[in-house]
C-alpha cells in the first residue's frame, strides 16, 4: 500500500554547475512512480567520487545535479509494483543497480548490470523524468540515488533492505567506500594468503582495500600516499609499510621492485590518476602480477603504457563497487558487520550535520578526513 503521494519539500545540496561548491537549497521531491521508492536519508558519507562530480570529471553527469551516493535511510513511500521494500524498512541505496534481468545480472562473474551509468546515464529516472525540482527548475539525479537530499527517489533495482538493527550512521559506508575497497581485494584481485600487495592512495576506499588484503591473508601490504598523515591509520588497518613517493628520487615502481625483489603480486590504484595507474601496473610481478584499477580516471583520459608490461604476463583489470552484486551482497555485508567481522567505522573521522557539507568537502580537499558522515 502507498503511504504517501505528496510532494515533499526538504533540504538538498545542489551542484548548479561544474566547479562551483554545493549549495544547500529547499527542493521539491515528487512521489515515487511505478517501481520507484522514496527514501528518507538519515546519514550519507562523502566519497572521492562526489568530488569528481563537483569538478566535472565524472562521466555523463548533467547539471544541476544532487550528488551523494554513500547513504543509508528509511523507506518513506513506494510506488506501484514495488515488492522488495516497504515503508519503514531500513535500506541502503545502491550506486550500482542489480536489475536481475540483463545478461550481466544473469552471469555469476560480473556485477556490471547493464543499467549501470557506464552504459545508461542515470541523471533522470528510467522514465526519463526527474523527481527533483528547485526554484522551478528540474534538477538531475546522480547514479539514480542522490543521497545529498533528505528525501530522494530511486528505482527499486537500486535499493536494498538491511538488518533493522543496523546503525545507519555507520553502515552508510557499505553503499560505496568500504564495499568498493574491500571487494576490490577479495572479489576482483582475489588476493591469496602470503602474498604481497601495494595500495596506491590511502583514502576511505584505499584503506578499505588494505582491510580486504589483510582479511585475505596477505603477508605484506605496502601503502602509498603523498599525504603521510594517512599512514597511521593504514598501519592500524594492516599496512606493513607505508611510502611517500615524494621521498624518493626514483619512480615509485622502481622503489617497489627493489623492495620486493620482483614486484608485487597485487597492486591497487585507488587515486584516480593515470600516473599512479601505470606505476601500479609497472610495480607488478612479471608473469603473474595483477593490477586492479579502482580510482575513477579523469574524464576523457587516454591511457598509454609500454604494452610489454602486459605481454610479459601481468594483468590489468577494473573493479566496480568491489565486484559485489549489490542487491545480493550488501545485506550480507551489513550482517557480517553486525556480527563484528570487520569495522569500517574506523574510517569515519568526522560526523557533521548536513548543513556543514561544505566543511566536509573542505576537510577532504585538505587531506584531513578519511570519511565524513553527514547526518540529516
Ligand atoms: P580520497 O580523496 O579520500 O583518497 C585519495 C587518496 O589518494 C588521498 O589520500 C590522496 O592523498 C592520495 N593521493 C593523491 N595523489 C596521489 C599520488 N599521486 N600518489 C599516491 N597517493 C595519492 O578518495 P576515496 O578514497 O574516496 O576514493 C579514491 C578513488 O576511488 C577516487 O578516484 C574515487 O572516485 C574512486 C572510487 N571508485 C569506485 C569504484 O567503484 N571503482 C567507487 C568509489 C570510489
Ligand atoms: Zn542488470
Ligand atoms: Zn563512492
Amino acid at each position: 500500500m502507498r503511504s504517501a503521494i505528496l510532494v515533499i519539500k526538504c533540504r538538498a545540496a545542489v551542484a548548479w554547475e561544474v566547479g562551483k561548491p554545493l549549495s544547500i537549497e529547499e527542493v521539491e521531491v515528487a512521489p515515487p512512480r511505478y517501481h520507484e521508492v522514496r527514501v528518507k536519508i538519515i546519514a550519507t558519507g562523502i566519497c572521492g567520487t562526489d568530488d569528481h562530480v563537483l569538478a566535472g570529471s565524472f562521466p555523463k553527469v548533467e547539471y544541476p545535479v544532487i550528488p551523494g551516493h554513500e547513504g543509508a535511510g528509511i523507506v518513506e513511500s513506494v510506488g506501484p509494483g514495488v515488492t522488495c521494500v516497504k515503508p519503514g524498512d531500513k535500506v541502503i541505496p545502491l550506486c550500482l543497480p542489480q536489475c536481475g534481468e540483463c545478461s550481466s545480472c544473469l552471469k555469476s562473474n560480473t556485477n556490471c548490470c547493464l543499467k549501470t551509468h557506464i552504459c545508461e546515464p542515470q541523471n533522470l529516472m528510467p522514465d526519463k523524468t526527474s523527481r527533483f525540482t528547485c526554484k522551478g527548475k528540474q534538477v538531475h539525479h546522480f547514479l539514480w540515488i542522490s543521497t545529498f537530499s533528505e528525501y530522494t527517489v530511486m528505482p527499486d533495482s537500486t535499493v536494498v533492505k538491511i538488518d533493522s538493527a543496523a546503525p545507519l550512521d555507520k553502515v552508510c559506508l557499505f553503499g560505496c567506500g568500504f564495499s568498493t575497497g574491500y571487494g576490490a581485494a577479495l572479489n576482483t584481485a582475489q588476493v591469496t594468503p602470503g602474498s604481497t600487495c601495494a595500495v596506491f592512495g590511502l583514502g576511505g576506499v584505499g584503506l578499505s582495500v588494505v582491510m580486504g588484503c589483510k582479511a585475505a591473508g596477505a603477508s605484506r601490504i605496502i601503502g602509498i600516499d603523498i599525504n603521510r598523515d594517512k599512514f597511521e591509520k593504514a598501519k592500524e588497518l594492516g599496512a606493513t609499510e607505508c611510502l611517500n613517493p615524494q621521498d624518493y628520487k626514483k619512480p615509485i615502481q622502481e622503489v617497489l621492485l627493489e623492495m620486493t625483489g620482483h614486484g608485487v603480486d597485487y597492486a591497487f590504484e585507488v587515486v584516480g590518476c593515470l600516473e599512479t595507474l601505470t606505476a601500479a601496473l609497472a610495480s607488478c610481478h612479471m608473469g603473474c602480477g595483477i593490477c586492479v584499477m579502482v580510482g575513477v580516471p579523469p574524464l576523457g583520459a587516454q591511457l598509454s603504457f609500454d604494452p610489454m608490461l602486459l605481454f610479459t604476463g601481468r594483468t590489468m583489470k577494473g573493479s566496480f563497487i568491489g565486484g559485489w552484486k549489490m542487491k545480493d551482497s550488501i545485506p550480507q555485508l551489513v550482517s557480517s558487520y553486525m556480527e563484528g567481522k570487520f569495522k569500517p567505522d574506523i574510517l569515519i573521522t568526522h560526523i557533521l550535520p548536513f548543513s556543514d557539507i561544505g566543511k566536509g568537502f573542505d576537510l577532504l580537499h585538505a587531506g584531513k578526513s578519511i570519511r565524513t558522515v553527514l547526518m540529516f
